[in-house]
C-alpha cells in the first residue's frame, strides 16, 4: 500500500502505461532509501493501490521554498517534477478542508508550472478562462501561505482577482472571456510599443462559448503575437458537448498523434546537456513535429501546435520556449486529465469539478440530507413533462448543477445541453417555442445575465412562452461576486410581458413551475442555491393565481413582505415587532411582476410602514417595485427596503455577509421602529 506515496527528487521515466508494473517498480525505488520517484503514467493505479493511498504531508520542502515565480525558475526539471507532486498533495489536503475546484486544478499543475517557468508575470500577462483553475498560479505567485483561506471569509478568492495580486492581470468567474481580454491586452501592448507576452489559457468547455469564437474571429486581424493554450480534458463540468468537442476528440484520438507525440518526446529527452543554441534548435524541432494540421484554427489565422501531453513538464517547458519566439498568433492544444493524480477525482469527474470539504483519502463528502431546490425543480419538471410532451428542458453546460441530469433520466430526448452558450440557449428556446414547445431554460441567475438581450428581443418581444428557471438566485456565498445572483429582478422586472416569481419553499416552487408552464408568454422563477426549506409537499403541484400575493398573517401597523426564502426573516421580524407592541402583517408576495397592487393599496391605507426583504440588490429590486407602486398609487407610506447595497459583495458565508450588510431582522427593526413610533400608537403594550 505504501508504494504510491513517495515523492523524492530523482525522476525515472516509465515508457508504457502499466499501473501494476509501475507500482512494483515504485516499491522497489522506495526501498532504495527514497532516492527515486517516477512520473506516474496518465490515469489509474494498480488494483492494490486503489483508492490512492497517500502519506499526508501538508507542504513539501520544495513547495515551502516557493514565494514567487523567481523561486520556481531556480529549480531544475527534476525538482519541478517533484514540486508538481508536492503541489498535488497540498491541493488535496487543503481543499479537503476548504472545498474548491480540485479536479480542474489537479489537471493543470504541470501546465501552470511550465507557464511560470518560461514567462515572467506580472510583466507578461497570463489569463485563465473562468479562472477556477488558477490555484497553482496563486500558489506560485506568493499566495501559498494563504491557500488554506481560499474561498473562506476574508480569505483568497476562488477565482483570479485584479485586486488580489499584481499577477492576476484579469479577473473572471464566467466562461469565455479569456481570449477576448487577452486580445485586448495584446493590442494595447502593440499600440504602446510594448514587448510583453500575452497568454490565454482556456478549457475545451470555453470553446463551446460564443465569445471565445468572436475573439478568434478577430485575433489574427488585430495582432501578430498572442499565445492561446487550449486545455483539453474533454470535460466541461459535465462531459463537454457539441461539434467542437467532437472535433477536439478526433484530433486527440487520431493515430498519428501518438507517433508525433512520441517523436517530440524523444527530441526533448535528448536536449539535456546541450548548448543553448542546440537546445533552441531541438525545441523548435520538437514543436514543429507537433504541428498537426487543424483546419479550424488555421482558418482563423492561428498557428496550431499539438496536441501535447499536458502532464509532461519538460515537453511543455520546451514548447513554451519555442512559442515565445513566434511572430504570429499561436494556439497550443494541451491534453490534460481533470483530477490527475487523485483517483477519487478521476472516478467522479463531475463531483470533483467543484465541491465542498471531502475526505482526502476516499474523496467522500458528507451527505446533505434534504434535497436541493435544483432537485425539486428537476423532478417536478420531469413529472409535468410526463403529462405534457411539449415540455423540453435546456441547460447551458450545467446539467448537474441545475438538476437537469435528473430530468434527463426521464426524458433524454427532451433534454438539451447546448454547452456554455447562454445566449444560444435562450434563442434556441425561443425557436422551439415558436413551434409549439414549452421550453424551460434552467440557467443560474448569474449566467442568465449574458442572455439579457435574447430574453428581451427573442423571447419577450415575441411573447413566447419560455420559462426561465434561475437557480442560485441570491447570494452564492463562497464563490463570490462573479457568482452571486443578485441582479436578475433588476434585469427582468423592466421587460414587458415578463412574469417573475419567487417561491418561499419547495412546494411553492413546484406550484410556480406548473403555473409558468400554463402561461401564454415568458416567465421566470428565481430560487436559491442549496437545500430546501423542508415543508410538506402536495402530491400534485397546483396552479396559483398570477399576480396574487399570499397573506400569511394580517396586521395593521406594518406590512412586512418577504420575497422567496426571505419570508423567514419577515416572519421573525413580525414576531419581534409584536413583542414591541405592534401589529405586523406578514406577506409572501410570490410575484415580483405583476405585483399585487390591490394588496399594496389595501395595506397602504392601513399601515404606517412597509418592510421588504429580498436576496437581491436593492436598486431596481423588489422593494423598488413596491416603492414605485406606492408612488403611482399616490401613497407616501415609507418603505424600509432590506436588500444588498450598491456594491459588489465579496465571497464569504451567507449569514456573516448578511450581518455585515444589514440584511437582518435586527437591522430592519432598527429602521422601522422610528417610523412606527412617529406614525402609530402601539396597539399592544408588552409587559
Ligand atoms: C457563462 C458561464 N456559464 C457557466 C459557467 C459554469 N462553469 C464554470 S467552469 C465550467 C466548465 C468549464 O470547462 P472548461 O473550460 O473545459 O474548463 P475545465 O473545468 O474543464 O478545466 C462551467 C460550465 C460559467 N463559469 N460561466
Amino acid at each position: 500500500m505504501s508504494g504510491c506515496t513517495r515523492r523524492p527528487p530523482v525522476i525515472l521515466k516509465m515508457p508504457e502505461f502499466d499501473p501494476l508494473l509501475y507500482c512494483l517498480l515504485e516499491k522497489l525505488a522506495s526501498s532504495w532509501q527514497s532516492r527515486f520517484s517516477m512520473a506516474r503514467p496518465l490515469g489509474g493505479f494498480c488494483p492494490a493501490c486503489r483508492p490512492f493511498p497517500r502519506k499526508r504531508i501538508i507542504m513539501g520542502a520544495l513547495l515551502e521554498s516557493i514565494h514567487s515565480p523567481a523561486d520556481l525558475k531556480r529549480l531544475n526539471i527534476a525538482q519541478m517534477t517533484a514540486l508538481a507532486e508536492e503541489i498535488r498533495e497540498f491541493l488535496i489536503q487543503t481543499l479537503s478542508k476548504t472545498g474548491g475546484h480540485l479536479g480542474p486544478n489537479l489537471g493543470v499543475v504541470e501546465l501552470t508550472l511550465a507557464l511560470h517557468a518560461v514567462f515572467n508575470t506580472p510583466g507578461d500577462k497570463l489569463l485563465f478562462d473562468v479562472s477556477h483553475q488558477a490555484y497553482i498560479h496563486k500558489i506560485l505567485t506568493g499566495r501559498l501561505d494563504r491557500m488554506e483561506t481560499i474561498r473562506q471569509p476574508e480569505g483568497l478568492n476562488g477565482f483570479m482577482l485584479r485586486t488580489e495580486s499584481e499577477h492576476d492581470c484579469y479577473g473572471a468567474g464566467h466562461a469565455g472571456t479569456a481570449l477576448s481580454a487577452a486580445l485586448g491586452m495584446a493590442v494595447a501592448r502593440d499600440l504602446a510599443g510594448g514587448s510583453e507576452h500575452v497568454i490565454a489559457v482556456a478549457g475545451d468547455g470555453a470553446f463551446t462559448n460564443g465569445i471565445t469564437f468572436e475573439a478568434m474571429n478577430n485575433i489574427a486581424v488585430q495582432t501578430k503575437r498572442l499565445i492561446v493554450v487550449l486545455n483539453d480534458n474533454e470535460w466541461s463540468i459535465d462531459r463537454n458537448v457539441g461539434a467542437i468537442a467532437r472535433y477536439f476528440h478526433r484530433i486527440v484520438t487520431n493515430e498519428h498523434y501518438k507517433n508525433l507525440h512520441d517523436h517530440a518526446h524523444r527530441i526533448i529527452e535528448k536536449i539535456g546537456g546541450k548548448t543553448a543554441a542546440e537546445v533552441a534548435r531541438r525545441a523548435e524541432e520538437a514543436a514543429k513535429s507537433m504541428l498537426w494540421p487543424s483546419i479550424l484554427f488555421e482558418e482563423f489565422g492561428l498557428q496550431y501546435y499539438g496536441p501535447v501531453d499536458g502532464h509532461n513538464l519538460p515537453l511543455l517547458i520546451e514548447t513554451f520556449k519555442f512559442l515565445k519566439a513566434e511572430k504570429r498568433p499561436v494556439l497550443l492544444h494541451v491534453i490534460t486529465e481533470k483530477g490527475h493524480g487523485f483517483q477519487p477525482a478521476l472516478d467522479h469527474q463531475k463531483k470533483f469539478h467543484g465541491l465542498g470539504p471531502f475526505d482526502p483519502e476516499t474523496g467522500e463528502t458528507k451527505p446533505v440530507g434534504q434535497p436541493t431546490y435544483a432537485e425539486v425543480f428537476a423532478n417536478t419538471l420531469a413529472h409535468l413533462a410526463d403529462q405534457d410532451e411539449h415540455i423540453v428542458a435546456i441547460t447551458a453546460a450545467m446539467p448537474s448543477g441545475t438538476g437537469l441530469d435528473l430530468f434527463r433520466l426521464h426524458h433524454p430526448k427532451r433534454t438539451f445541453d447546448v454547452g456554455i452558450a447562454e445566449e444560444h440557449a435562450v434563442v434556441f428556446a425561443a425557436g422551439m417555442a415558436t413551434r409549439g414547445y414549452r421550453p424551460v431554460c434552467a440557467i443560474y441567475s448569474t449566467f442568465l445575465q449574458r442572455a439579457f438581450d435574447c430574453i428581451v428581443h427573442d423571447v419577450a418581444l415575441q411573447k413566447l412562452p419560455v420559462v426561465f428557471c434561475m437557480d442560485r438566485a441570491g447570494l452564492s456565498g463562497d464563490d463570490g461576486p462573479t457568482h452571486h445572483g443578485l441582479f436578475d429582478i433588476m434585469y427582468l422586472r423592466g421587460i414587458p410581458e415578463m412574469v417573475l416569481m419567487a417561491p418561499t419553499n419547495e412546494d411553492e416552487l413546484a406550484d410556480m413551475l406548473k403555473t409558468a408552464l400554463q402561461l401564454p408568454g415568458p416567465s421566470a422563477i428565481r430560487y436559491p442555491r442549496g437545500v430546501v426549506a423542508g415543508v410538506p409537499r402536495k402530491s400534485e403541484p397546483l396552479e396559483i393565481p398570477v399576480g396574487k400575493a399570499e397573506i400569511i398573517e394580517d396586521g395593521s401597523d406594518v406590512a412586512i413582505l418577504g420575497l422567496g426564502p426571505m419570508i423567514a426573516l419577515a416572519t421573525e421580524l413580525a414576531s419581534r415587532l409584536k413583542l414591541d407592541g405592534y401589529s405586523a402583517a406578514v406577506i409572501n408576495p410570490r410575484f415580483v411582476k405583476p405585483l399585487d397592487r390591490e394588496m399594496i393599496e389595501s395595506y397602504a391605507s392601513r399601515v404606517a410602514a412597509f418592510v421588504t426583504f429580498e436576496d437581491h440588490v436593492k436598486m431596481g429590486g423588489f422593494g423598488s417595485a413596491v416603492l414605485e407602486a406606492l408612488q403611482e398609487l399616490g401613497s407616501s407610506v415609507p418603505v424600509v427596503r432590506i436588500g444588498w447595497p450598491d456594491h459588489f459583495i465579496e465571497h464569504g458565508k451567507v449569514d456573516a455577509l448578511r450581518a455585515r450588510y444589514g440584511l437582518t431582522v435586527e437591522a430592519a427593526r432598527e429602521q422601522v421602529l422610528p417610523l412606527l413610533a412617529r406614525c402609530q400608537r402601539p396597539t399592544l403594550v408588552a409587559s
